[in-house]
């Protein structure tokens, strides 16, 4: 086994050469051509994998690694690739043209997942074409070479100055080690520097810290009576830092607000162009919202609330003027994401907004800078385009948001909700001064509000939560209730009820494809 650690370790270092000079390539090419995205074959390979993942899979992954799982992703990707190089350097030493042969349809593979990209153009393929040259004079250089009726010892290399013929040297094989690990090494750094790179988007982060967002039209207050002064419980307002981030972008898109333009298109009178200082110069108005993801688990954390500021989508639609046919508008982001989003919701008087800050602070990129879509009552996938920049009216029966085709529902109302937040599951309690412990937690229902949150204890009767302010009801509510807990081991169940007096149904439904319900439970238990 030991005497194969060569040969791989020869195709490993030509893959990690391949890699990091692709990466640094690839920003390079993507900062003097200055496009949004980069033409790089790591990216565009988990793109691909990310855009062919089928529903279950995507619930399976969100169940497993939660938010990490992108980090999951490419670490599932190093695991891949460092074992096919290793198997190429293994061909490599015993057939000298078909393991580089392979080698470079491994690269074309890459080249091909690049074009295929939204917006790629041919010149993309560049980076990733120039490092696999590069990583194949590694592969032929480093590589020693396996000789039938030799014993699989037997080494030599150009790196180690032997010549064709001589007698392979422990020495080689020593020399051998030390350059593909040295190699290995240049190759991991190059791409992170590339990924640093990449991510540092220059134009985008220094508009983002000049930016000041222009005092809004309509300013809301937030009582401090919609949060509870209970440890454990969720504020009413999720900080930026603490807000659940989910889509499709391997790297986060950096969107120079400068050139950034919003096009409104299709079914209109009129075509309608915005920059984003005109944006700015546009009534905003602040808005508390609760964004919810459809993949949200019962009592999952896929789900934060905010003050939103923003222009409000409907004025830009009556600029547009939708001719009377369309039902759905097709948002799109900087990076080909898109969602479907029925006309009728974005015409009519709730808030959903054209967003350019986020409690009170300009987006952070993770969540959509410069400018978002904000829609009261729906999911975010098929509302919250992120990095949104196009709008285009259209039809249900002629168009599709990214996700429909993949399983998830046309439309995505959000469905009524609420979580105990704490005690958590698996907690032991013991009753406070007054005897009881305090059971709290968040419940939803945009658009409608919550006009109730009841508790039960095991099979007990339900009993009436206190509930905190409702500044807004395309928010959450904070409730809590507290439990004369009996010693011994309980489940706490919680449900809600709307503002139209539906409760929160039991009927237990997996994410998947509209988003999950039941009632959320934890079993704890209570000491004397
Ligand atoms: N450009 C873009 N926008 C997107 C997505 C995406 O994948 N790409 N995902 C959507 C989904 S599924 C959700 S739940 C919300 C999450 O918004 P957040 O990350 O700011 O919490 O963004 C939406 N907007
Ligand atoms: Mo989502």
């Amino acid at each position: 086994m030991a005497s194969r650690a060569p040969a791989a370790l020869a195709g490993i270092a030509a893959g990690a050469v391949t890699v990091g000079a692709a990466e640094l390539a690839a920003v390079a090419l993507a900062r003097t051509v200055g496009t949004d995205g980069e033409p790089s074959p790591v990216l565009a390979v988990g793109a691909g994998f990310v855009d062919l993942t089928p529903p279950w899979l995507k619930d399976l992954a969100v169940s497993w690694f939660g938010t990490a799982d992108k980090v999951a992703l490419f670490v599932g990707m190093a695991l891949t690739l460092t074992l096919v190089c290793a198997v190429l350097g293994e061909v490599t030493a015993r057939h000298r043209r078909l393991g580089p042969l392979c080698f470079l349809l491994v690269g074309a593979a890459g080249a091909a997942a690049v074009l295929v990209r939204p917006d790629a153009t041919p010149a993309d393929v560049v980076p990733t074409a120039a490092a696999t040259a590069l990583g194949l004079v590694v592969l032929l250089g480093l590589c020693p070479r396996h000789r039938r009726g030799q014993p699989a010892a037997a080494g030599e290399s150009v790196v180690g100055g032997a010549g064709a013929g001589s007698t392979p040297s422990r020495h080689d094989r020593r020399q051998v080690l030390e350059w593909g690990l040295g190699l290995t090494v240049v190759g991991v750094a190059a791409l992170v520097a590339g990924r640093v790179w990449g991510q540092a988007g220059a134009a985008a982060r220094r508009a983002r810290e000049a930016l000041r967002i222009p005092e809004p039209v309509r300013a809301v207050a937030v009582p401090a009576e919609a949060s509870l002064q209970v440890p454990g419980v969720s504020g009413y307002l999720t900080p930026n830092d603490e807000f659940y981030r989910i889509d499709t972008a391997l790297a986060v898109p950096q969107v120079d607000p400068g050139p950034w333009r919003l096009r409104v298109h299709g079914l209109v009178e009129q075509e309608v162009e915005l920059s984003f200082d005109e944006l700015l110069e546009q009534p905003l108005v602040e808005a508390l919202v609760t964004l919810t993801c459809v993949s949200n688990q019962i009592g999952g954390s896929l789900v934060g609330n905010a003050l939103w500021t923003g222009w409000p989508v409907r004025e830009l639609l009556a600029r547009a003027r939708p001719l009377p046919e369309a039902d759905m508008v097709l948002s799109t982001s900087a990076d080909g994401w898109s969602a479907g989003t029925p006309l009728e919701v974005l015409a009519d008087d709730r808030d959903a907004l054209l967003a350019v800050a986020m409690n009170g602070e300009p987006l952070p990129d993770r969540h959509g800078f410069p400018v978002r879509m904000v829609v009261p009552g729906l999911y975010g996938y098929v509302s919250a385009t992120k990095w949104v920049v196009d709008l285009e009216v259209t039809r249900f029966d002629q168009a599709q948001g990214y996700w429909t085709p993949r399983g998830w529902a046309e439309r995505g109302p959000i469905k009524t909700a609420s979580r105990i937040d704490v005690p958590r599951e698996g907690d032991s309690v013991s009753p406070g001064e007054q005897g009881t412990v305090t059971v709290a937690g968040v419940a939803w229902a945009q658009t409608r509000g919550i006009t109730a949150v009841e508790v039960r204890v095991d099979d007990g009767d339900w009993q009436q939560a206190t509930l905190a302010a409702e500044p807004s009801v395309d928010s959450w509510r904070l409730w809590r209730w507290e439990w004369p807990a009996e010693p011994g081991e309980h489940t706490l169940t919680v449900r809600a009820t709307d503002g139209t007096g539906r409760p929160q149904t039991e009927q237990v439904a997996p994410p998947a494809p509209d988003g999950a319900s039941g009632w959320h439970s934890v079993r704890v238990s209570a000491a004397r």
